[in-house]
């Protein structure tokens, strides 16, 4: 059991596992995600794992990401993960494009490492978006500014995330120099896992291999700086640190659309929610309302403009995103998908697909 404690087993999910109907199953936790490619620590160590079809039909629960605590059958040749323990926390985001898709990016974090740079990176506004996300995940969100050894003057960057990141602890840090990580040792206790999310090319791998004290992960050369949109990793993997502490490194994301969520935006702009408190209408808009507490506080300067821009602009996201994926909607996209697998199955048994299933 120790080997699995290892990779922050605990008696949450002890109890979560044994409550399941597994037979023949044991647990082990998913620490590597590729498209459909999983590597799964079991207590026998690392294996290459693989979706157990019946887990492929969304009744039988979410598909793994990496994090998961999952229910396998490892077998002569290969390990099958048959099921997915329910998740302490889930950072998602909607995919991009139009279709209202959820993309599950980490499970059963605890703190999540916004990283983002002191250069042009830097936007107070994403940052916003991102707290919005890991907030409605169930996590603890961190911000990092890392790059300090480019600016002359910290202070104002600084200032600007701290305004926008209410309650939120915001480091400067320099991973290449490897200056100011010591005030990350808090969030890297035994067993707890920490996940780090921002745009391609910020640091995030080079900060893991600080935290590593070696080079686990490949960064991005320095000729290929000014290539903007390179992403220099591609898989999702997580790492033991010394400190005992579980660290997953993710590809650079370049769109952070939110996934449903409602209590993440009241919780990352508990300001505003606060003003809003009294409104002369309790379903104030804050938009032309008489009486509104908020257009008043940005009249007055107590609130940015542009916070509250930025949060009606979140505001519209997620209508949409409801809007998009109301019951009858989501169950029209099913029956299609049924009628295009069955179609498929057809073709397959006449013979006319190659592949496998
Ligand atoms: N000047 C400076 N450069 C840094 C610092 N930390 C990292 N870099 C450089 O920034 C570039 C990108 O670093 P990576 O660690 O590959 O960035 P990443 O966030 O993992 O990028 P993706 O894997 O593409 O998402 C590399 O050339 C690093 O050497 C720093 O503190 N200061
Ligand atoms: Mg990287
Ligand atoms: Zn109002």
């Amino acid at each position: 059991m120790d080997s699995l404690r290892d990779w922050g087993w605990s008696t949450h999910f002890e109890a979560a596992f044994a409550a399941l109907d597994a037979a023949e199953s044991e647990p082990a936790r998913v620490v590597e995600a590729q498209r459909e490619l999983f590597r799964v620590v079991t207590r026998a160590g690392e294996r290459r794992a693989r979706v157990a079809g019946r887990l492929r039909q969304e009744e039988h629960g979410p598909l793994p990401a990496v994090g998961d605590w999952v229910a396998v059958r490892v077998e002569a040749d290969a390990v099958a993960i048959h099921q997915v323990l329910d998740r302490r926390s889930t950072i998602s985001r909607k995919l991009p494009g139009k279709a209202a898709r959820e993309q599950v990016l980490a499970a059963n974090v605890d703190t999540v490492f916004v990283v983002t740079s002191f250069n042009e990176d830097f936007s107070p506004r994403r940052v916003e978006r991102y707290l919005t996300m890991i907030w409605e995940a169930g996590a603890r969100p961190v911000v990092l500014l890392n790059k300090a050894d480019l600016t002359a003057d910290p202070e104002t960057m600084l200032a600007q995330a701290e305004a926008v990141a209410l309650g939120v602890p915001v480091h400067a840090v320099c991973a290449e120099r490897d200056a100011g990580l010591a005030a990350l040792e808090p969030y890297l206790r035994p067993g707890a896992t920490i996940v780090l999310l921002g745009s391609s090319g910020v640091g995030k791998s080079t900060i893991v291999n600080r935290l590593m004290g070696r080079e686990v992960q490949t960064v991005q050369g320095i000729r290929d700086r000014d290539a903007k949109g390179r992403h220099t990793t591609h898989s999702r993997q997580l790492f033991r640190l010394p400190s005992g502490a579980l660290t997953l490194d993710t590809p650079g994301l370049r769109e952070v659309a939110l996934w449903i969520t409602e209590t993440g935006l009241g919780q990352a702009f508990g300001d505003v929610e606060e003003i809003a408190e009294a409104c002369r209408f309790h379903d104030c808009a804050h938009t032309s309302e008489p009486g509104c507490a908020v257009k008043a506080a940005v009249d007055e300067g107590r609130l940015a403009r542009d916070r509250l821009e930025s949060y009606h602009k979140l505001c519209r996201e997620l209508e949409y995103l409801e809007r998009k994926t109301d019951p009858a909607a989501a169950s029209n996209e099913k029956r299609r998908w049924r009628s295009i697998q069955k179609n498929m199955r057809s073709a397959r048994k006449k013979g006319w697909t190659r592949g496998e299933s």
